[in-house]
């Protein structure tokens, strides 16, 4: 059952819920911009510092932007859309975003609270117990892995958690409800391990119940080809202080709530429950990626080696190394850590290692209302700290791609939104020992102090910036001295010899063999242990090389070299369909724009290309009656087109801005998409939000609201310029 759109009046005014005033919502923001959503209850400073257009619109609030004058041409569709968008921009120049989709978040940072005995303001709590009613499934009461989702174990144990631990009565009709799909499930011991261990720590699951997370492993030599150090920022991340909280067996102390949640969330009394048992007992409806016999395996062996082999000097051993790496990523990070999972656990072994005064716990503590958002339908955890840097980039090249970065109304929008990207190169390294490449000169997905640069978002800040500064009234704040080094890290990022040569994956090189995925643990997501070849992040990096390549000779032959390995990894990659799977966004379409406006920097185009003309092919294939695209999140999970029940306004931007950089010869094929997207635009230029967009590990989506502003904005303005501005119809 998945989920139907969420209606009006929401469930939580129906059910006439508590909910704090939207009206005293602000988003503070600084220099690197990061967003922490304050709840003002003083009426003077709220007169003093009234409610911005983007914090309003957030909160569902009405705006008071203008109507404009009916677009009648695309190009004045596109000014139109810029024209809101510009108004959603921030002071500090970057465009912030609410990054939900993910369910499964909430439980780390309540659990992190919860666990080191730290309140939780009062105004969170009323506003999460509201968001998950919203977001409950309307059927069934449950919750999924992501919003869109039918509902899962691991979604509705954690969740239900929640709601009990931040103070609603378990009699409640919405707790009774989810309580009941629990229930329906088996209950909770059919979580995922990641379940199982927010439960463990928080004493309400029994540590012999999950599978192993040995800390041990850390302490073998980091030549060894299934060495943490080789697998993906973020398994390694997450499951350092997994390590830790599993070794130590660290649960908070048992009280009245957690007895009465024990007893809630199972189907037969907690103290006749076998936990070691249900180690490997894991809910049909939540596993995407099944468990091998090897990694069962290794998971019955490991449980031997706790139990009677390990020595106790190893454990102190690997417990030293694993805390003297959390130190690290929290320094790197500014305790804000790669993602919100390792963000949460990272605090909870801080606070048992130091104690709850200690300075580095207090930093953890300021830090954790970096990831929480607040929206019309409550508090959401976000993803990351933000999508900041990724946004602006974007934002940016849009502006001056369609031509409008010389037009007077745009010029502070511009210069403030470099001013940004300028803030935020990162400008030191990362401490020695923490397994991480270099960064310097480079740009991070979300923000500076989150400290991780990603190659695509390095080459999508760095494409803005250079073409931001060729505007003729900008001063160029970004010198080419300050290029260069990303530059360095772009071509060294690039895999070579065994792994996928000429690619580029996400945060780093592949360093270990995709092997390592027989003992992917998590059940939930498939691809997580080791970095893989992403074809979009392949193809934003000869984008971004291609500009530069244009701009400065700067190791030009290396550069040139590597755009051609990137672009014969991309062509490699497509489908015999003529796809390319993308695996962040949504998803076919996605990648298709992406791949083909690589190849159009080549020069490669319908006319002279027999990759792009198949890449084209593929999509007009999949047009819909209406002139548009729509493709369901399902095509992630699948591997396989599947179209939407709707078309898409995000898609449908996607995939004309595709065949207009491929230059596809049927006009009228692109005039059709670029009517649907200004049929939906609204009388003040902007458009209503519609299916997710994007995605990671093939099964959980994530959101990506600024894309149906910035991508039809783009679409819009570039058939104009490129084809001829008629009014389309
Ligand atoms: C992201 C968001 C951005 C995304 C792009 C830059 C779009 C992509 O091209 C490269 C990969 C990257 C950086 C990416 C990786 C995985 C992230 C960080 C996320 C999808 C956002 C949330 C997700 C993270 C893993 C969520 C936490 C969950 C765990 C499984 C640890």
């Amino acid at each position: 059952m998945s989920r139907p759109a969420l209606t009006r009046p929401f469930r939580s005014d129906r059910l006439d819920l508590p909910r704090t005033e939207p009206q005293r919502w602000k988003l503070r923001t600084d220099k690197v911009g990061r967003l922490n959503w304050v709840y003002i209850r003083d009426d003077d400073e709220l007169r003093r510092h009234p409610q911005t257009p983007y914090e309003k619109y957030v909160l569902g609030l009405e705006t008071g932007l203008p109507e404009l004058p009916k677009a009648k041409t695309p190009y004045d569709g596109a000014l139109n859309g810029l024209r809101f968008f510009k108004e959603l921009q921030l002071d500090e120049g970057l465009w912030a975003c609410r990054y939900g989709g993910p369910m499964f978040l909430l439980i780390g940072v309540v659990a992190a609270h919860y666990v080191t005995r730290t309140p939780m303001r009062e105004e969170w709590k009323v506003e999460i117990i509201r968001y998950l009613t919203n977001t409950a499934h309307p059927l069934d009461g449950g919750w999924g892995l992501h919003s869109e989702d039918k509902s899962t174990v691991f979604g509705t144990a954690c969740n239900y958690v929640v709601i009990r631990l931040l103070g609603m009565p378990a009699d409640h009709p919405v707790a009774v409800a989810a309580r009941v799909t629990l229930h329906k499930f088996g209950g909770a011991v059919g979580c995922p391990q990641w379940g199982k261990l927010f439960l463990s720590v928080l004493n309400l699951y029994e540590w012999d119940g999950v599978n192993p997370i040995p800390p041990d492993i850390w302490v073998l030599p980091d030549w060894l080809p299934f060495h943490p150090s080789k697998w993906w920022i973020h398994c390694r991340q997450v499951y350092l202080p997994m390590g830790y909280l599993y070794s130590e067996k660290v649960k908070a102390p048992l009280d009245p709530l957690l007895e009465s949640l024990r007893s809630e969330i199972y189907t037969s009394p907690y103290d006749t429950i076998d936990f070691a048992k249900h180690r490997n007992n894991i809910s049909e409806i939540d596993i995407y990626y099944p468990h091998t016999t090897i990694l069962d395996f290794v998971n019955s062996a490991m449980v031997m080696w706790e139990k009677f082999i390990r020595p106790d000097w190893l454990k102190q051993k690997a417990r030293e190394v694993v805390l003297d790496l959390i130190h690290k990523e929290n320094h790197n990070t500014d305790y804000l850590c790669v993602g919100p999972i390792n963000n949460a656990l990272n605090a909870i072994v801080v606070y048992c290692e130091e104690g709850a005064n200690s300075k580095n716990f207090l930093r953890h503590k300021e830090r954790f209302a970096d990831f929480m958002y607040m929206s019309e339908e409550g508090m959401l955890m976000m993803g990351t700290n933000g999508v900041q840097c990724w946004d602006t980039s974007f934002a940016l090249q849009t502006i001056c791609e369609i031509g409008a970065g010389d037009m007077p109304e745009f010029q502070e929008t511009v210069k403030k939104g470099l001013k940004f990207l300028d803030n935020s190169q990162f400008t030191e390294n990362c401490v020695t020992g923490s397994y991480r490449d270099n960064r310097l000169g480079c740009w991070p997905f979300s923000t500076k102090d989150q400290g991780y640069t990603v190659s695509d978002c390095t080459a999508e800040a760095m494409k803005a910036v250079l073409m931001v500064q060729k505007l003729p009234y900008i001063e160029t704040l970004v010198s080419d001295e300050r290029i260069y080094p990303a530059i360095d890290v772009l071509l060294n990022l690039q895999n070579r010899a065994n792994f996928s040569p000429g690619s580029f994956a996400s945060y780093e090189k592949i360093r270990g063999t995709p092997l390592l995925e027989l003992i992917n643990p998590a059940e939930v997501f498939g691809n997580i242990m080791v970095e893989y070849p992403y074809v979009e992040c392949s193809d934003s990096v000869v984008i971004g090389l291609s500009y530069f390549r244009d701009h400065s000779s700067y190791r030009r032959d290396e550069v040139v070299r590597a755009i051609h390995d990137a672009v014969a990894y991309i062509k490699s990659e497509q489908d015999v369909n003529g796809g390319w799977y993308g695996s962040w966004g949504i998803c076919f379409t996605y990648a298709a724009m992406f791949a083909i406006e690589a190849l159009s920097y080549q020069g490669e185009v319908y006319s002279n290309s027999e990759v792009v003309r198949r890449g084209c092919h593929f999509l007009v294939k999949r047009q819909e009656a209406d002139g548009g695209w729509g493709e369901s999140y399902r095509s992630c999970e699948t591997l396989t087109y599947v179209p939407h029940e709707q078309t898409q306004v995000v898609n449908t931007a996607w995939a004309c801005l595709a065949l207009m950089l491929a230059e596809y010869p049927d006009v009228d094929v692109i005039k059709r998409g670029i009517h649907l997207i200004m049929s939906r635009q609204q009388p003040n230029g902007e458009w209503k939000q519609e299916g997710i967009e994007g995605v990671f590990n093939r099964s959980c989506m994530i959101e990506y609201p600024n894309y149906k502003f910035y991508f039809p904005i783009k679409a819009l303005g570039m058939f104009a310029r490129k084809y001829s501005n008629i009014p389309v119809s």
